[in-house]
């Protein structure tokens, strides 16, 4: 099938998680040319359980970042989309709330000829189930204030989460400064890209350890966001479409059907 896919994980003391992922990565992607890239910060075992993983895996690969390296969401997730050598990347977190299964149609979406795939919670077929209701109000109250500040964010239905996949040849020439959690964001404001599209997917409970988010980065998003309206592009002409669940299985069968 066309295109080689790496999928980009961040990792912060994700232990329990990373072997369930790699797992469950390599059933989505049956027949497809992937890798996936832990970038790894953890003060943990994290790291050992990771080399131990790619000596088993050939698809995975690891780069564990010292304390006194920079280290934080945004940056290990742009470290990895540079380090990484699909046609594709993909950021996916490493708790398994972004069921990897989800991989299949987002690289059908981009056989299809999308530029990025973002799955959706928040269109028919999606879910947000896996957060409790105080964390609902935090996500819808991030997502409209983005729509508020950049007129990128503005047809997109679920535009602050860290799932998503795009054509590599979108970074050529993008100015990303990443800062804090929201890396999509600054992705949808500052790559070239003409067509979207979105898929819906249910958001999980986390798998296994602990959130990492803090009020730091609620601060670090406002920030990101009084700046990438500063430095944001246009995306006036960029096409969002929207996939129904029916309609994401028959672009599976075309584009990615299993063997
Ligand atoms: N490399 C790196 N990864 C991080 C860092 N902080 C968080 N992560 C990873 O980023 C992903 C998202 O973090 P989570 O703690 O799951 O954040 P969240 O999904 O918003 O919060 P929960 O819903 O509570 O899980 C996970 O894979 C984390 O391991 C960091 O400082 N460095
Ligand atoms: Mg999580």
């Amino acid at each position: 099938m066309g295109g080689t896919l790496s999928v980009v994980v961040p990792t912060f003391n994700e232990a329990g998680n990373v072997a369930e992922l790699a797992k469950q990565v390599a059933d989505a992607l049956k027949g497809v040319d992937y890798n996936i890239w832990f970038i790894d910060d953890s003060n943990d075992n994290t790291p050992g359980v990771l080399e131990e993983l790619c000596k088993e895996d050939k698809h995975c690969r690891f780069r564990h970042r010292e304390a006194d390296e920079q280290t934080g969401l945004a940056t290990a997730v742009i470290d990895g989309f540079h380090m990484a050598d699909g046609d594709f990347l993909a950021c996916m977190d490493a708790d398994l709330q972004h069921p990897p299964a989800i991989l299949r149609p987002m690289y059908a979406a981009m056989l299809s000829g999308a530029d990025i795939c973002i799955p959706s919670r928040l269109i028919r077929g999606g879910s947000d189930g896996g957060l409790n209701p105080a964390r609902k109000l935090v996500s819808g109250t991030a997502r409209w204030m983005g729509k508020i500040a950049l007129p990128s964010l503005r047809n997109i239905s679920d535009p602050t989460s860290g799932l998503f996949m795009f054509r590599k040849e979108m970074l050529e020439g993008a100015d990303l400064q990443p800062i804090g959690w929201k890396i999509m964001v600054e992705v949808l404001a500052m790559c070239k890209y003409s067509l979207v599209v979105e898929i819906p997917y249910e958001f999980q409970d986390r798998n296994s350890g602990e959130s990492k988010i803090s009020k730091k980065v609620t601060l670090q998003y406002i920030e990101q966001l009084k700046d990438l309206r500063k430095r944001g592009i246009s995306h006036d002409t960029a096409i969002v479409t929207r996939w129904s669940p029916e309609f994401t299985e028959s672009m599976i069968k075309k584009y990615c059907p299993a063997e």
